[in-house]
């Protein structure tokens, strides 16, 4: 049993699609920034930067433990429940490569998408702000172009393989960002990508995922 801490449209979005990929027995437990949930000593205890997401695996009394890093939640459902296809197989390329692009998009587009997001921590003053999201949009572009060049090279339908895994879940969750934070240079203006993106949002975790969040499909 899982227990998914949780605000709609956040990091915990791709983890929430990988908890319904696997069949996950899980609950959900949301933490609603406007009531101070954040910053509670209780959900501090289990998420100590005050982030969502966080999942607790288990049961506390017969030693469950608390673990933060949406990417980090992923990969421990995906290695819980092989069979959902969310990482191949281990020792195979496909792995390698699946691993790769979710500690690429973890590390370069939802971090820019943060600093984006988050600007008014990165600088004080109107101009200075306006500078930030300017120059992280700049690199969000350059990323959407990798993925969207990956994606033509392979001929997709998924990043990696032929079915969904943790890393195609967390570029869906990631490019309704882009979209939502409108970055001048979003996902939908690239044919390959939109497509790809589309074929996601229709994938049965991702509808079930934003009906039980009530946001999306953003494709
Ligand atoms: N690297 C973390 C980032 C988590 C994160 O920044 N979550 C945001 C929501 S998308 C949050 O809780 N923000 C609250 C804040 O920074 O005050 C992860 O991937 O889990």
């Amino acid at each position: 049993m899982y227990r998914l801490y949780y605000y709609p449209d956040t990091a915990s979005l791709a983890p929430h699609m990988c908890l319904l990929q696997a069949g996950a027995p899980h609950r959900l437990a949301l933490v609603d920034q406007s009531k101070g949930d954040l910053d509670s000593a209780a959900f501090r205890a289990i998420s100590p930067h005050g982030r969502v997401p966080a999942m607790f695996v288990g049961d506390p009394e017969e030693g469950g433990y608390a673990l933060i890093e949406a990417a980090a939640l992923c990969l421990k459902i995906a290695e819980d429940f092989p069979e959902s296809g969310l990482l191949p197989a281990a020792g195979t390329k496909e792995r390698a490569q699946t691993q790769q692009w979710l500690i690429y998009l973890t590390n370069t587009l939802q971090a820019d998408l943060m600093v984006f997001n988050y600007a008014r921590r990165y600088a004080s003053t109107p101009a200075g702000i306006k500078q930030v999201k300017a120059e992280s949009a700049a690199r969000i572009g350059s990323m959407l172009g990798h993925i969207d060049r990956h994606l033509k090279a392979s001929g997709g339908p998924f990043l990696v393989g032929s079915g969904p895994t943790a890393a195609d879940y967390f570029l869906l969750m990631l490019a309704g960002w882009c979209e939502q934070f409108e970055i001048p240079d979003p996902p939908s203006i690239r044919p390959t990508l939109l497509s790809y993106l589309r074929g996601m949002q229709q994938t049965p975790a991702a509808v079930e995922a934003y009906r039980i969040e009530g946001h999306g499909p953003y494709f």
